[in-house]
């Protein structure tokens, strides 16, 4: 390189250098506070003493998976494309769950990338532990494929994903035999083609625990359709592999994660042996009962055992709580039942039997320090005046940029009126909870944004095409308030209201009651409706299908975005 050139290019750069920095002209809402009471008729008595609340984990925490370590209990959850993913619970007593963490915290493990559905992402999970490791083996159905992550800590981190190409289906398991050979047991293909819709196959593979890969050709399929195949059972799925008494047990989800769901449990004396059925199956079940019965849980299935140090064995599994039909916005949560031994089969509930809402404790010990409750009824309020988001904020889908601010100075979070709508499948300025409840209340106090084409406030939300946004902006002569609803894609303004000068804050609030969804806003004075009788349905999965449940929560847009 010449001299001159050399000189020139120093130039250049002292003077890129001196240049300020292109101002960041996104503007950003500030948000004071988020409120969130949860008011269950079913939850007003609590459990007597020495009983326990199902769920355990109230809301969408589907597709449990547990795992003891000494007296320790760790559980995790499917989590679809939210963000973080697979959030991570710890517990000593089986029935007080405290949340500790996320397994997908970095962008860098995995990307639930623009455009997949809400219900895409991370499908059922399992934990595992094996000296001094846990692993969760689980799938990325549009993204990654199967994989397995390790932590020497369940609260984090967790590692980069190891692929598993050689499997196509989805619900692996990982089964660490007591002889030192591991084993992986995941829904797949049945041999040929399907003989109807919904014949799924489970198939086992050995693995090679150093190299984190199966062994090639070690596949076969170990369940064909499903109890007896010759009644077309449909999505024999979310397996796991078990060993007690000698024996090898199988427990698969069967019928489908709706109110055909089901769990039923085979048994084999040696992996190279037929798995067989048992005769009683299902061993979980409610599609059997009357479906006009009172307070139901229905869809129950996709169980996982565990044994106590004591040597009692415990089944989470995933349930929904109707308020109205079959109509449930709170998503699938994570039960828990005793599980009985039958001439040598376990069971978790027996034919015709309801759910127990309050059952006996385990006989477990109770933490010293009570977590936050999962469960029951409750009141969670974040200040944003810790340096770190609460482990119960979640985003839909990973996005390659941070659009939200702690600040500790004002106690407030800031987030970036981003130009995306919720009904965009993107990752939209929303950070939100869970919906736990059946009857709940969220608020929230905003400042008015004063950007021009910015609008804020409080989202109820099930997936990009069916959800509720209750918002605030700026119009030529002050502020309006307005709700908007998206139902299958299609958004129309169902509400708005214009503000009165002077007021600098509003707070924002929605209410379900029922299947009437309630939305409010609160200058200085009363709190005024803007809708009451809102149709509380668009959020449930009946309507909008899938797999996750409602969640509430803070956001921000600017126009021109498209929806
Ligand atoms: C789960 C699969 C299923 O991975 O639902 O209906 C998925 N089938 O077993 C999500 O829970």
């Amino acid at each position: 390189m010449s001299a001159r050139l050399t000189i020139r290019l120093a130039v250049l750069l002292l003077a890129a250098l001196a240049l300020p920095c292109p101002a960041d002209d996104t503007p950003s809402v500030a948000f004071d506070w988020f409120r969130y009471e949860g008011r269950d008729p079913q939850f007003e008595t609590p459990p007597d003493p020495g009983h326990y609340q199902n769920p355990v984990l109230a809301g969408f925490y589907p597709d449990p998976s547990i795992v003891r370590v000494g007296a320790d209990y760790y559980l995790v959850n499917s989590s679809f494309a939210y963000f973080p993913g697979l959030p991570i619970f710890h517990s000593t007593d089986l029935v007080h769950w405290k949340k500790i963490g996320h397994a997908l915290t970095r962008r860098g493990q995995l990307t639930f990338e623009n455009g997949q559905g809400i219900s895409r992402g991370i499908f059922a999970p399992t934990i595992r532990y094996l000296e001094g490791v846990f692993y969760i083996i689980n799938t990325d159905v549009d993204g990654f494929g199967n994989f397995v992550i390790t932590a020497k800590d369940p609260a984090g981190p967790w590692s980069d994903p190891v692929a598993l190409p050689e499997i196509d289906g989805i619900d692996p398991d990982l089964f660490f035999d007591d002889n030192g050979r591991v084993w992986v047991v995941h829904n797949g293909e049945p041999a040929g083609e399907p003989k109807y819709q919904g014949h799924r196959a489970i198939r086992l593979w050995e693995v090679d625990l150093t190299n984190m890969r199966l062994v090639k050709g070690s596949d076969r399929i170990i369940v064909d359709g499903g109890v007896d195949i010759s009644r077309q059972p449909i999505w024999v799925e979310g397996p796991h592999l078990y060993k007690a008494n000698g024996w090898y047990y199988l427990s698969c989800a069967e019928g489908g994660t709706e109110e055909g769901h089901s769990q039923v449990i085979f048994r084999a004396r040696s992996l190279d042996e037929p798995f067989v059925p048992w005769a009683q199956n299902p061993i979980l079940t409610q599609r059997d009962l009357d479906p006009d019965r009172p307070n139901p849980v229905t869809s129950t299935g996709h169980a996982d055992l565990v044994q106590t140090q004591t040597g009692d064995w415990w089944a989470v599994f995933l349930g929904v709580r109707p308020y109205v039909g079959n109509h449930f916005n709170t998503g699938r949560e994570t039960f828990l039942l005793p599980v009985t031994w039958d001439d040598g089969w376990p069971r978790i509930l027996a034919p015709k039997t309801p759910v127990p809402w309050q059952p006996q404790r385990p006989d477990l010990p109770a933490p010293t320090a009570l977590p936050r409750p999962q469960t029951g009824n409750f009141v969670w309020r974040d200040d944003f005046n810790e340096p770190a988001l609460d482990l119960e904020w979640v985003r839909v889908r990973t996005s390659p940029t941070e659009w939200w601010a702690l600040d500790a100075d004002s106690r407030q979070i800031r987030l970036d009126a981003l130009p995306i709508a919720l009904s965009e499948r993107k990752q939209p300025a929303f950070l939100a909870r869970r919906q736990q409840h059946r009857a709940f209340d969220a608020s929230t106090r905003l400042e008015l944004p004063q950007a021009g084409g910015v609008s804020a406030g409080l989202a109820a939300f099930q997936s990009a095409e069916f959800h509720y946004f209750l918002g605030v902006r700026r119009v030529s002569d002050g502020h309006e308030i307005f709700l908007e609803q998206v139902r299958d894609g299609e958004t129309n303004e169902l509400a708005q209201a214009a503000l009165g000068e002077g007021s600098a804050q509003i707070v924002l609030g929605v209410e379900q009651e029922g299947a009437r969804l309630g939305f409010y806003y609160q200058l200085d004075g009363e709190r005024e409706w803007l809708k009451r009788d809102a149709d509380a349905t668009v959020l449930s999965t009946q309507v909008a299908g899938g797999f996750v449940g409602a969640t509430l929560g803070i956001h921000a847009r600017r126009s021109p975005y498209s929806e």
